[in-house]
């Protein structure tokens, strides 16, 4: 039963490590954002967009028990207490929808940039997943200048990061996911890339 007749006290515990899977993981990332579990009940902010390496922590400031789960496999955070928190870091690309197990209607969604590095006289790295992300693949596309739409760029690949120096000028648009065992995470936003 939900209790609000007086405040509930933030005993926040440290994130427990038990409760990720494996590609995101629950160690520190470069950045955490945090999600609060509002009594309403739902997630909000309902859809964060974040990095590579960043971790998302999800507080509950509801009075009874949430999760944080994924649609599809990537994480769960098993069942989070009144004034309690978890955190999961996320190291590829993605859009990571989310529901809570016990309120099917609490939905949420986590997505998960690309990088680029370089510069366009330099040339170009990009980056779909992290160094540390492991045992997934990824598909990642291209919608390039004066074309319409995404193309394949990388199939179902288990590398990470691509140089990409093409000698047409424009601008270039990607985005990724992330694939686990035949299911796949949605695809992330969109990377821009210039070339000049
Ligand atoms: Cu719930």
């Amino acid at each position: 039963m939900r209790s609000l007749a007086r405040v509930l006290p933030l005993a926040l515990v440290p994130a427990l490590l038990t409760g990720a899977g494996p590609t995101p993981s629950a160690v520190g990332g470069i950045g955490v954002t945090d999600v609060s579990i509002t009594s309403a009940p739902a997630f909000s902010p309902e859809t964060v967009k974040i990095g590579l390496d960043t971790s998302v922590t999800w507080t509950n400031n509801d009075g009874t028990t949430h999760t944080a789960t994924s649609n599809n496999g990537f994480f769960n955070t098993g069942n989070i207490s009144a004034g309690q928190e978890d955190t999961v870091e996320f190291e590829s690309a993605g859009t990571y929808r989310y529901h809570c197990n016990l309120h099917a209607h609490m939905t949420g969604s986590v997505k998960v940039r690309m990088a680029r590095s370089g510069s366009p006289e330099g040339g170009w790295m990009i980056q779909w997943a992290s160094p540390s992300s492991s045992g997934f693949t990824y598909d990642v596309q291209v919608d390039k200048p004066g074309d319409e739409g995404f193309v394949t760029f990388r199939d179902d690949t288990s590398r990470r990061t691509a140089t990409f120096n093409p000698s047409r000028t424009g601008t270039y648009r990607f985005r990724a996911r992330t694939n686990d065992g035949g299911q796949s995470t949605g695809y992330s936003p969109v990377l821009s890339v210039g070339i000049t």
